[in-house]
């Protein structure tokens, strides 16, 4: 295979589609040279197969609005891979979804879920839809109408949605009620589900805390601990929620959240008031992080400013795709930096990852870094279909022990001749060489 050939026909094809391409790219770039190695591979065709999703279901999301008025949204599902398992993603409500968000979203998804160690395929969904502001009434018309089309193309043997940025535990309801009422059966298949209708304990936190698990392995190899660390986190959505109270939790100090609006400057860290905080104004759809700041005196609200701009030692990165810089990321690494964390899908820049990696410091890909949400759904989709619940001790156990495992392949196949670890060669392959072991296995489909 040869990246800079395989690039110009998909560029060719999808001008448009620069996430998409992105994270081709960063994938094709890490495999290259241990794909060469195995002619299989190229003779089946595996990376021209892999880069195109299996399918991509578009239809039209037709719902009233609180003043009577008749709204059009796009709605999408895409299957991208379902080679080791059904496939499984969440769905993502946004005014910037559009077909190449959603590829680069369900490309990303094919090899997190292969490093989770659990059966799952990948995909990826959602729409258009603007959640800020709307009523709970307008998201659940909305939600009602999204699933009246979707639901013929799910199931939990064949694709399993969850949440994502602007679809949460009221989203999840709402869908998994009309699933219910159409088919009249009661499945998993949708995960980050309410506890009393199949959700499973540990959901909410899982991804904040397996990346969270995943940075204590990193500083594990320089035997340094957590405690003590101030850490910058991005946004302030469910995902840095989670980090904000597994770190806080280990002794390390949460020195700033933000939103579209700037940043909460916390020197003193997080409190169990301020980490409940957080989801109160998650939930009151506003997308402002401003008002943490009138809350809580000893924090501090810099408009126009993003996370980047505050000193710490770890940069975790939780918000958006493409959020990070080279700017920010060498601003960081002048304040002395010295470990990032990307939480968010895609969330640092080829140059900001460059910016790490030339300047020696330690940087881990958001598919390792946050495959610990989705490998909890796959908890969450065992526990379904065995119809049992497990303690949060239990899944809070089995996460640890799957964010270990990816650390671990991780080391095995990105350990450098120098002794440091490159991460994103070594979750590309890993998660690559599982997908591709399973295709070759499986025919020519
Ligand atoms: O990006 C992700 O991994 C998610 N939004 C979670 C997907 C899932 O199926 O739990």
């Amino acid at each position: 295979m040869n990246t800079a050939k395989v690039m110009a026909s998909l560029q060719a094809k999808y001008p448009a589609e620069k996430e998409y391409l992105q994270a081709v790219r960063e994938v094709l770039e890490s495999i290259e040279d241990v794909y060469n190695k195995h002619p299989e591979f190229e003779e089946a065709k595996i990376v021209e197969r892999l880069v195109e999703p299996d399918r991509i279901i578009t239809f039209r999301v037709t719902w009233v609005d609180d003043e009577g008025q008749i709204q059009v949204n796009t709605g999408y599902r895409v299957q991208f891979n379902n080679a080791i398992g059904p496939y499984k993603g969440g769905l993502r409500f946004h005014p910037s979804v559009n077909p190449s968000i959603l590829k680069f979203l369900g490309f990303e998804q094919i090899f997190k879920n292969a490093l989770t160690t659990l059966p799952m395929g990948g995909g990826k969904g959602g729409s258009d839809f603007n959640p800020k502001g709307k009523s709970d009434a307008e998201i659940m018309r909305f939600c009602q109408a999204f699933m009246l089309e979707l639901w013929r193309n799910i199931g939990p043997d064949m694709d399993v949605p969850a949440g994502d940025i602007g679809v949460g535990g009221r989203e999840i309801g709402f869908l998994n009620g009309m699933y219910k009422k159409l088919t009249r059966e009661h499945q998993g298949v949708l995960t980050g589900k309410g506890l009393t209708y199949g959700g499973s304990l540990v959901r909410p936190e899982a991804t904040g805390y397996g990346a969270t698990y995943f940075v204590q392995h990193m500083l594990q190899r320089m035997n340094k601990d957590i405690k003590g660390l101030d850490i910058a986190v991005s946004g302030f959505g469910n995902v840095a929620w989670g980090v904000c109270k597994k770190a806080t939790e280990l002794g390390a100090r949460v020195v700033a959240i933000s939103g579209p609006d700037g940043v909460i400057y916390n020197p003193n860290g997080m409190t169990d008031e301020k980490i409940d905080y957080m989801l109160e104004l998650r939930a009151s759809n506003n997308d402002v992080v401003a008002p943490f700041a009138q809350k809580f005196k000893d924090a501090q609200f810099i408009p126009g400013k993003k996370s980047w701009s505050i000193k710490c030692d770890i940069a975790m990165p939780c918000a958006f795709q493409n959020e990070m810089s080279e700017e920010d990321a060498k601003e960081l690494i002048a304040n002395g930096t010295w470990l990032c964390a990307e939480v968010s899908n895609m969330g640092c820049q080829p140059g900001a990852i460059e910016a790490f990696q030339s300047s020696k410091i330690m940087f881990a890909p958001g598919k390792a870094v946050n495959a610990g949400g989705v490998a909890t759904s796959g908890l969450e989709m065992t526990q379904n279909a065995m119809h049992l619940n497990w303690t949060a001790k239990e899944v809070d156990q089995k996460l640890h022990s799957i964010m270990d495992s990816i650390h671990a392949a991780c080391v095995k196949y990105g350990s450098q001749p120098d002794g440091t670890v490159n991460y994103v060669k070594g979750a590309n392959i890993a998660g690559f060489m599982k997908v591709a072991e399973a295709m070759l296995a499986q025919g020519v489909l």
